[in-house]
């Protein structure tokens, strides 16, 4: 059976929602025009001349590191830790006379939520959240879980109940870049037998994963929230480039704050 009804369409985040998410009742929720279209246009105009700018190798080309790449190198973990608040004030800035998305998504969680949301920390410093991920023409996303226990051992990862990924769509492709998500989890169990083929759970063939997926295809001002543990990709961009704010939401239990980081 197609997967689409586990695709969930609403106008707000809450409680229910969110939990849904949380326990695969959905494995993606999508909140169309999130963040105005008008402001995402002028937001991913002045990143994208940024990022231009100072462009490096890689999947994709983004502004600061992703904490997976900085778990094993303690000086880059340092960066990216001094990196929060610069950040943070840096989307201010680049949004300003509107409102951060960054900010509109950190408040929609924390009203949403009964425990409110928060900034991951690490040994008592907070964790950027809002990296932005340029996609060029021919660049893709391989079918990959986000796991944070398999990246980091750490008891606040491994106290993690569940993790989103969750990306606000400032520019989409004009052919190719969706978002496909499987409604199938590769368990820890399973995934140990092949953690060595498939380094940070990325990169899994699409034979080993069910044939019907939830392919979406995002606007811009989208919110897309989705449970990470599912595989996901996202599909060669053939036409055109896109530009997202993203990252992840940690849940620990209903009445503790979800933890945002990038
Ligand atoms: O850019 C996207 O559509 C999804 C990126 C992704 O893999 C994630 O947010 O976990
Ligand atoms: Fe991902």
């Amino acid at each position: 059976m197609s997967p689409n009804h586990k695709l969930v369409t609403v106008d707000t985040l809450d409680e229910k929602v969110l939990g849904d998410l949380l326990s695969l009742e959905s494995v993606a929720v999508r909140v169309p025009e999130f963040y105005d279209a008008m402001y995402c246009k002028a937001l991913a105009d002045l990143l994208y001349q940024e990022i231009d700018d100072t462009a490096g190798a890689g999947i994709y080309e983004s502004n600061i590191d992703s904490f997976w790449n900085v778990t094993q190198d303690p000086g880059r973990r340092e960066r990216y830790l001094a990196s929060t608040l610069p950040l943070l004030n840096r989307m201010r800035r680049l949004s300003a006379p509107h409102p951060s998305p960054v900010d509109h998504l950190r408040v929609a969680l924390d009203e949403s939520w009964p425990g409110g949301s928060t900034l991951m920390t690490l040994n008592g410093s907070k964790m950027p959240l809002g990296i932005t991920r340029v996609w060029r023409t021919g660049s893709e996303g391989l079918p990959h879980q986000d796991v944070l226990r398999r990246e980091f051992d750490d008891p606040m990862a491994h106290s993690l109940l569940g993790q989103l990924g969750v990306n606000i769509y400032l520019d989409t492709a004009d052919e190719g870049g969706e978002l496909e998500v499987w409604d199938h989890v590769i368990s820890d169990e399973e995934y140990q037998g092949m953690a060595d083929k498939y380094p940070g759970s990325y990169g899994y063939p699409r034979d080993i994963l069910p044939e019907e997926s939830v392919l979406i295809s995002p606007e811009p001002g989208d919110l897309i929230l989705i449970n990470a543990a599912c595989a996901h990709a996202i599909r060669k961009i053939t036409a055109g480039r896109r530009i997202t704010v993203s990252g992840f939401v940690g849940n620990y239990g209903t009445d503790l704050p979800l933890r945002c980081w990038s």
